[in-house]
């Protein structure tokens, strides 16, 4: 099986993308499930083949243990670290081609924290993965909130150790030109470098120049995709992707 993560800040479209991904895959007769890894989720626009909620949710823990939401969250991803062995085999046993995975609203706590780092271990142990890393594109439109982004991708990357393909979401939500405009300073660090510097000065200026270099060192291998889940539109362009990196190559390995 190969997993397919989709991770990204809280509100960046992880839900949404997923669901659109998972009918994408269905229609073109793509063997896949998808799981929903958020013990906190409310409400899910898709019917997941896999819950973690039947295993723990946020709003037990907060009860049980007399928590608040954050803490409970802490609580509820440590408790799934737990079983994660059961969740891997209640997915595996699906035996399908394809696992779409949908994680927590807070991507600090799978990725950053070691249940996250866990879970994702044991699930993706023996196959291949990929993550998918969502970018809201009105967020990008502003060159420095696009830096701090493009950082936290590179941080995500290199701590799960993955293969990463990044994602601008919501793009119906933006202009031609605003989209062009995101899409060309994310392929050229060296541009988006020079509008940053022009904003900042002294030591946040060297600090962004800085930063700018290092993407354009480390970004080299990196492919950015443009979707609007609610148009459907960029689906196709990641199974490309994702195709080529299933299909191996040393440059795509998965490091677990
Ligand atoms: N216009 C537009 N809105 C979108 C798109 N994708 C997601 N949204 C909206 O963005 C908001 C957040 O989307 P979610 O899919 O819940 O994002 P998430 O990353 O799963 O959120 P958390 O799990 O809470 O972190 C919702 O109001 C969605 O309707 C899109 O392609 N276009
Ligand atoms: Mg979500």
């Amino acid at each position: 099986m190969f997993y397919i993560f989709l991770l990204g800040p809280a509100g960046s479209g992880k839900t949404t993308l997923a669901a659109a991904i998972y009918d994408w895959f269905l229609s073109h007769d793509i063997d896949t499930i998808i799981v929903n890894l958020d013990p906190g989720a409310d409400w899910l626009p898709y019917k997941p083949d896999v819950d973690v909620r039947e295993y723990v949710t946020v709003e037990d823990v907060m009860e049980r243990y007399n928590l608040g939401p954050n803490g409970a969250i802490i609580a509820a991803t440590d408790l799934l670290a737990v079983d994660a062995e059961k969740i891997k085999d209640e997915i595996e046993s699906l035996k399908a081609d394809f696992a779409i995975i949908d994680t927590p609203g807070q991507l600090e706590l799978f990725a950053f924290r070691s249940a996250g780092e866990h879970i994702a271990k044991t699930l993706i142990s023996g196959g291949g993965a990929v993550s998918l890393f969502l970018i809201d594109v009105v967020f990008a439109s502003k060159p420095s909130s696009l830096v701090s982004m493009l950082l936290l991708s590179y941080s995500v990357r290199f701590r799960l150790l993955m293969p990463q393909i990044l994602v601008l979401t919501k793009c119906d939500m933006v202009d031609k030109n605003t989209l062009e405009y995101v899409l060309h300073l994310m392929e050229n660090p060296q541009e988006l470098a020079n509008v940053v510097s022009s904003e900042l000065k002294g030591l946040y200026r060297q600090m962004s120049e800085r930063i700018c270099q290092l993407l354009e060192e480390i970004g080299y291998d990196v492919e950015v995709v443009p979707t609007s889940a609610v148009k459907g539109q960029g689906i196709e362009m990641i199974y490309s992707i994702i195709q080529r990196i299933s299909a191996g190559g040393e440059d795509y390995i998965t490091y677990y």
